[in-house]
């Protein structure tokens, strides 16, 4: 019965221990986890599509040519593709510095926009067919809470 009983302190003091480390683990992990809060969304499909450009996955798809919102100082990746049977298009960010090569149907470029840190609004558009297929990009800055 003793013999019993210092085989289930000893288990007791063994579960402890794990529980210990399981719990300074768990702190680790939380420690190690950066809190920056929500992040906007830094990667958005822009296509050419209709002689227009549309942003896949907003909600409003239909949309031609919608302004596109962003924090300012932030570093977007839009995927180009061109959805347009037999037409060539391209995507310019003439402000910031950002063109994509000239794409035939079905092709679809990677690039980087480091946004501005200062808001304000830019133009975008394609520049084979700027009248039908331009655009505006604005710049915001985050409202400080006081
Ligand atoms: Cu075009």
């Amino acid at each position: 019965m003793s013999r019993y009983n210092g085989y289930s302190r000893i288990g007791g003091v063994l579960a402890i221990v794990g529980m210990l480390a399981a719990i300074a683990g768990m702190l680790a992990a939380i420690a190690a986890t950066p809190d920056h809060g929500p992040q906007p969304e830094t990667e958005i499909v822009i296509v050419a599509r209709g002689m227009t450009f549309k942003v896949v996955g907003a909600s409003s798809i239909d949309q031609a040519n919608p302004t596109l919102r962003f924090p300012a100082g932030a570093s977007i990746t839009v995927i180009f593709r061109n959805e347009d049977p037999g037409m060539r298009h391209d995507l310019v960010f003439e402000a910031l510095g950002v063109r994509s090569r000239v794409l035939a149907f079905g092709e679809q470029q990677r690039l980087i926009l480091a946004i501005p840190k200062e808001p304000g609004t830019h133009a975008y558009r394609c520049s084979l067919h700027p009248q039908t297929m331009r655009g505006w990009l604005t710049v915001y800055t985050e409202p400080r809470s006081l």
